[in-house]
């Protein structure tokens, strides 16, 4: 029952399971882990998808010779398991020449080669059959103010992501751009740093339409905020382009944990969200094995991402049979039986003369430490 499947759409990184352990203060601690005995890795524990940095794949000084066979290789290896590629990103923030952004850098020669990095990875994606291009933008920010004025940062980015949507229109490219937010790290504070200010700044751009939001789970817990609602506000604005499954203790550096390893009660309801919500883009992981693990470890971690998933997946449809959680919430919506608000003048004129017992309504509970309790009995396996 908790045993995934491809049709689950559970998709991870080259970079996730192939995470090494390395943090800022200790070197590697597992070995490498080929692009190809990734995708093996992946394939079978029943995900659907495997997504990549185009350096993940292609190593950035690699020929065009090497990089063709490469790609092979990996084809190869696709066409063998069965693995979709339905993401590609591109890595705008190892390498030194992006040390202070690379949309948002200072010289038009940065940008430029960071353009041309971007369209180089939508061609391999297009290739691959990649219908979504994320776009992180770690080092588009500051440390000191003085240094840049955010407008300006502001509208090379723009510049930025509206050069790539025109190139995917020139090419004929089915892929739509996903841009994900971060508070801050590597950065002291990265521009447009939550899922809100994307979706702000996607309205000021030249083809809103081909661009959305990549939100991820620790990265919104860092800003302190609760990624349930960003996420709701995302599908409101039909922008919830892919997401990036995590977890995070607290408002701390990034820490990409497995899903569910900690905040159990939001992830339950982030789960119970996108499945109500139809969603049917990727449900993909962006975190990774504890440094304390091996290639088994790195396993356990890949099957408890998923299989939390599919639990809380189970636990969404038993909070909606529960008929003392139905019967709350139905008191709930019966205040609500008027409807909308709809604006007209004759509208206004009858609400501007209402006469209204706000006493009388502030005096009834609505019952919320119940239905909280209910639930948390539902998720700890006693309902
Ligand atoms: C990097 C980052 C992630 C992004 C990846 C896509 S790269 O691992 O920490 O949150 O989703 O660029
Ligand atoms: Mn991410
Ligand atoms: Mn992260």
């Amino acid at each position: 029952m908790y045993t995934p499947q491809p049709s689950d759409r559970f998709t991870f990184g080259l970079w996730t399971t192939g995470n090494r352990g390395r943090d800022p203060f200790g070197s590697e601690v597992r070995p490498v882990l080929s692009p190809v005995d990734n995708v093996e890795l992946l394939a079978s524990i029943g995900a659907y998808g495997v997504n990549f940095h185009d350096n993940d794949l292609l190593p950035i000084d690699a020929t065009p010779a090497e990089r063709e066979q490469i790609l092979r290789d990996f084809e190869a290896a696709l066409s063998r398991t069965g693995l979709k590629v339905p993401m590609v990103t591109v890595n705008l923030f190892s390498e030194p020449v992006f040390r202070d952004g690379a949309f948002t850098s200072h010289s038009k020669q940065v940008r430029q080669y960071a353009v041309h990095k971007a369209m180089a990875s939508m061609d391999v994606g297009a290739r691959l059959g990649a219908e979504v291009f994320v776009l992180w933008g770690g080092r588009e920010g500051s440390e000191v103010d003085a240094g840049k004025d955010p407008r300006d940062a502001l509208k090379w980015y723009r510049e930025g992501v509206d050069f790539l949507c025109e190139y995917a229109l020139d090419r004929g490219y089915k892929m739509r751009l996903a841009l994900e937010a971060k508070p801050n790290e590597p950065r002291g504070d990265i521009f447009l740093p939550t899922t809100g200010a994307m979706l702000g700044f996607i309205a000021t751009l030249q083809h809103p339409e081909m661009v959305g939001v990549n939100p991820e789970f620790a990265h919104e817990v860092m800003a302190g905020l609760n990624f349930v609602h960003q996420v709701a506000q995302a599908l409101d604005a039909g922008k919830l382009f892919h997401i990036d499954l995590n977890d995070q203790k607290g408002p701390r550096f990034d820490q990409d944990l497995r899903f569910g390893a900690e905040n159990i009660k939001s992830a339950f309801f982030l789960v119970k969200l996108l499945e109500d919500a139809g969603y049917t883009g990727m449900r993909h992981f962006d975190a990774h094995a504890l440094r304390t693990e091996d290639a088994s470890g790195v396993r356990a971690f890949a099957e408890g991402c998923m299989r939390t998933y599919l639990i809380l997946k189970e636990k969404a449809q038993r909070f909606h049979k529960d008929a003392e959680i139905a019967g709350i919430l139905s008191e709930l919506s019966a205040m609500n039986e008027q409807g909308a608000l709809v604006y007209s003048t004759a509208e206004a004129q009858r609400v501007a003369s209402l006469a209204f017992d706000r006493h009388a309504h502030a005096a009834v509970g609505l019952g919320y430490e119940k239905l909280d309790q209910l639930v948390m009995e539902l998720l700890l396996g006693v309902r």
